[in-house]
């Protein structure tokens, strides 16, 4: 039987499949001990970290998020009209947001399914949206959607077909390789007759995606430095926050914004009793931000079983949200 929490209200259930989080000291002792030193991107997401990145989406030179939310409003009714309705949503990702509630009320799926690895945000964001669609059905999954998804309360759901939606070009966070194998297993959840909507960043001028990741009021670089207030506060270590700085470019050959905190003196940190040397100007590498080109992520799409069906790009093309069928 799979953990549920009792049922919020007769529309909504809350299922936990208690989600490994991950090993947060493991994996610092492992990438500061690696060469070149590195840390995972998930780990920015603490409470601070969230708060940060709610900032980061407000600001003026970080164009996706309000790019992306005015493509789903122009073209909601389109893109509902494509999918059809009656689905079974399936939203990697909180989904409290704007685009969620744009696509919900077009789309009116049979039931939503918001999965995410944060039970707290994820009762939070459900309790919100519940009450803004009284009468949908919403099957809240606690899980991490970057593993396989196994929730045989879905297959009991009478539901035209699988939708997946994934918003904010949070792929881009991964590899190539790891967006491959994430496609795969979205492809296999989806099903025969299963499709996916997703949003994906743009490639484009160098300048453009430089300003998103170094904007004026420097809030995207205390994002960053946060990792080393987290990692400070709860794996009992010792960074000096002022003696590291952020720092983000475009790797033009990989198609990728890259963040680093670069060590501005020669020092020694110590993290949980281990000692790690960084010279000056040595650099840990903390996030990858993949820009895929349409023809980029159709090609990646294809390659995972999907049929790339329709794309809407902004007239500035800065960001496309693609409709993909399996
Ligand atoms: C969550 N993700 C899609 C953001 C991005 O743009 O890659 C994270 C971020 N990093 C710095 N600014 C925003």
């Amino acid at each position: 039987m799979t953990p549920s929490l009792p049922p919020i209200s007769p529309h909504i259930s809350f299922i936990d499949l208690q989600p490994v989080v991950g090993r947060f000291l493991d994996d610092v002792i492992a990438g500061l001990g690696a060469s070149p030193k590195a840390l995972s991107p998930k780990y920015f997401y603490d409470a601070r970290g969230c708060e940060l990145f709610e900032a980061i989406c407000e600001l003026p030179e970080y164009y996706p998020t309000r790019t992306e939310l005015a493509l789903m409003r122009d073209h909601a009714a389109d893109m509902a009209a494509q999918l059809g309705g009656g689905g079974l949503l399936i939203e990697f990702g909180s989904g409290a947001s704007v685009k969620t509630e744009v696509l919900l009320r077009t789309l009116r799926p049979a039931a939503y399914v918001p999965v995410d690895i944060a039970a707290d945000a994820l009762q939070a964001s459900t309790a919100r949206l519940a009450a803004g669609f009284p009468q949908l059905p919403i099957i809240a999954v606690c899980a991490d959607y970057m593993q396989p998804l196994r929730v045989p309360e879905l297959e009991r759901i009478k539901a035209s077909r699988r939708v997946i939606y994934f918003p904010g070009s949070t792929i881009g966070n991964l590899t190539p390789a790891e967006a491959q194998e994430f496609l795969l297993r979205a492809r296999d959840l989806a099903g025969a007759e299963g499709a996916m909507l997703i949003g994906v960043d743009l490639k484009k001028d160098p300048d453009v995606l430089h300003a998103a990741y170094n904007d004026a009021e420097g809030v995207t670089a205390e994002f960053n430095l946060n990792l080393l207030r987290r990692i400070n506060s709860e794996l009992a270590a010792d960074f000096d926050l002022d003696q590291f700085r952020h720092v983000a470019f475009y790797n033009t050959t990989a198609g990728r914004i890259e963040m680093h905190l670069e060590s501005l003196r020669e020092q020694t940190v110590t993290v949980s009793g281990y000692s790690f040397v960084f010279a000056a100007g040595e650099r840990m590498h903390t996030e990858n931000s993949c820009k895929y080109s349409v023809q980029e992520f159709q090609r990646l799409a294809q390659a995972a079983g999907f049929r790339p069906v329709q794309v809407w790009v902004d007239a500035g093309r800065l960001f496309a949200v693609h409709l993909l069928e399996v």
